[in-house]
């Protein structure tokens, strides 16, 4: 398996409780290397373009809301598979569907509120690495 790097963010309902530790070494734990950190209170500009896929989608407004309420950790992992591998530890969107001992199982309240963001393609992990963190983290070749 190659080894990828992606992009996670510890939204703001974890980083208000406190979770931010717990969730970090959870990360460790599965293997990934924290290869940048970065806690930012994102504003609405950089919440609005992070996830302009989802304009059209009806929770747009209230997912930019939540996304700006209060500070945000960002972090590029790396690790064999780690697109994929970082999906699985997050778990489901919805804390309800997510499987036991997952993020959003453990650390998620709802389908808004739901502890974590994580990269859904290598592709994607690209953009978003770069959006976050410009210069040279978006691969392990680069
Ligand atoms: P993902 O984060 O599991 O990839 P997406 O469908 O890409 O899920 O949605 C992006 C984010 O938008 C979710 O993580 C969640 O915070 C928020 N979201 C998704 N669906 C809803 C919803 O039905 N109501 C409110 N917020 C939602």
């Amino acid at each position: 398996m190659p080894v990828e790097r992606t992009l996670s963010i510890i939204k703001p309902d974890a980083v208000e409780k406190n979770r931010t530790g717990a969730i970090l070494a959870h990360l460790e734990e599965a293997g990934f290397k924290i290869l940048a950190l970065r806690r930012t209170h994102l504003t609405r500009a950089e919440a609005e373009g992070f996830y302009a896929v989802h304009k059209a989608r009806p929770f747009f407004g209230e997912l930019v809301e939540f996304m700006t309420r209060s500070p945000v950790v960002i972090a590029v992992l790396e690790r064999e598979d780690a697109v994929n591998a970082y999906r699985k530890v997050m778990g489901a969107t919805d804390p309800a569907k997510a499987d036991a001992g997952t993020l959003r199982k453990l650390f998620g309240s709802s389908v808004g509120e739901n502890a974590v963001h994580g990269s859904d393609s290598l592709e994607n992990a690209k953009i978003e690495i770069s959006y976050y963190f410009p210069g040279s983290l978006v691969s392990p070749t680069a």
